[in-house]
């Protein structure tokens, strides 16, 4: 009975090299793959992809029990010359062929599913210069965690392949200014004394502001407020936990955080101008309550098309706790770093921290400048006017100073402050002075 051997995704950028063995006259078939880093440095120089494929060649054999009678085409393929001279040299009648039909299809399709299950979508069957390309632009869009994919030791990988981008992106990308980014404080945008109490006004006096500024992207991000505390607190969700109780406290938190959402998102409809919301709990994984992985493609792509993408403080997957609560003010400074922002404001009720609540203390001073260098001193002073944070399940202003420090860029600085005042942002954004409480790495 004839055996036939094909490969594919040779001529593929990302995954490693399928290899079919099929038995014509049964329609057996076993397929196996020669690994990715067999196609990278040092491997691809050393031709290590010829040993291997010949290995697996002889284990799919085994698995079909093939024996030196059968006569065995082989497609004519680079990637097969080790399986063709190694075969001959054990024996088998190899007849180099061009191999069409089943098997060939076969193979492609298990080459194209396993792309499919990395990942990239919309993956045509068909080698060619649209699946090639599609391929290049999956691992664009996420370079540093997707480059172990390909097959970096072609020549053309690091010299052109590697930093490939469709003209249209090109254009697109140069045209992303870094956005401001601005967190809108809980006991703001709601009564954190009262459960899931809004505060409708303020909520669309503080969006009027935010769509007011044209000239630069903007992402919102809005902490839980009365409608996710209470109820973090009430099931203590920041442990996380696995009990069903817990989940339960989980729900009722993801769907009262809905409810806010809904109402800020709202708000931004009444000013006409877009605005998206992106579910955190939906792109964020956090590890022992910290964030470790934010899928950042919808939001960015949505940056690009001039949209306002709305985050918020949400409970979250997390791969250690089960699930966790992480506060917008992580999330802020996460995205901050990623997408090289230069300012991140923390819009609250008063316009800083003070030496102490300015509404019962006339003569409290604002404190204009706070480095870490300077932290310790100031954490033992401050108060923080109207906003108490009684049921605050992500530590308040102390836990709000220590994660603004955590993740604050060098370049980058960040300001509490009151935005209501119409033009505040505005003026932050021409880096005229405003009143507020500036934290920056250094002085
Ligand atoms: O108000 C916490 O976010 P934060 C979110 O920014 C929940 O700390 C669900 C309590």
């Amino acid at each position: 009975m004839t055996i036939q051997v094909d490969d594919a995704g040779w001529g593929d950028p990302v995954g490693g090299v399928f290899l079919g063995v099929f038995r014509v006259d049964t329609n057996e078939y076993v397929v196996k793959e020669i690994e990715v880093v067999h196609f990278q440095e040092p491997n691809f120089d050393n031709k290590t992809f010829l040993a291997r494929g010949l290995e697996l060649v002889l284990e799919a054999f085994n698995c079909l029990g093939v024996t030196l009678d059968e006569p065995i085409q082989v497609c004519r393929g680079v990637v097969l010359d080790g399986v063709r001279e190694g075969l001959n040299a054990k024996g088998y009648e190899v007849i180099p062929t061009k191999i069409e039909g089943q098997l060939q299809e076969l193979v492609e399709a298990n080459f194209v599913e396993s792309l499919r299950q990395m990942g990239i979508r919309d993956i045509p069957r068909v080698s060619g210069k649209e699946r090639f390309f599609r391929q290049l632009e999956w691992i664009q869009d996420d370079l540093e965690h997707r480059e172990r994919y390909a097959k970096t030791g072609w020549k053309n990988w690091p010299t052109k392949l590697r930093n490939w981008r469709p003209k249209w992106r090109r254009k697109h990308r140069a045209s992303l200014k870094p956005p401001i980014i601005i967190k809108l404080g809980g006991s703001v945008i709601s009564d954190k004394t009262q459960r899931s109490t809004p505060r409708i006004e303020t909520i669309q006096q503080l969006i009027s502001e935010i769509v007011a500024i044209e000239s630069h992207p903007v992402v919102v991000i809005h902490g839980g407020g009365s409608f996710g505390h209470f109820l973090a607190k009430d099931y203590q969700l920041r442990k996380g936990g696995r009990s069903q109780e817990k989940k339960i406290g989980v729900t009722k938190t993801a769907s009262e955080m809905t409810r806010l959402g809904h109402l800020i998102h709202g708000a931004f409809l009444k000013t006409g101008r877009p605005a998206v919301p992106i579910r955190s709990s939906s792109i964020i994984v956090a590890i022992d309550g910290r964030i470790s992985h934010m899928d950042l493609q919808a939001l960015r792509e949505f940056l690009r098309q001039r949209f306002i993408p709305i985050l918020s403080g949400d409970v979250v997957a997390d791969t250690v706790r089960g699930f966790t609560i992480v506060s917008g003010d992580q999330i802020a400074m996460y995205l901050a770093r990623l997408l090289h922002s230069k300012q991140v404001v923390f819009a609250t009720d008063v316009d800083g921290l003070y030496s102490a609540d300015p509404k019962e203390h006339p003569d409290a001073k604002r404190i204009d400048l706070i480095t870490p260098d300077t932290l310790d001193l100031i954490f033992n002073e401050i108060a923080v006017g109207a906003s108490s944070e009684a049921a605050d399940v992500t530590e308040g202003m102390r836990g709000k100073l220590d994660e603004i420090f955590k993740g604050l860029p060098d370049d980058c600085e960040v300001l509490i402050t009151d935005i209501r005042q119409p033009g505040t942002l505005e003026k932050i954004i021409h880096g005229r002075p405003v009143p507020a409480t500036h934290l920056r790495q250094h002085s």
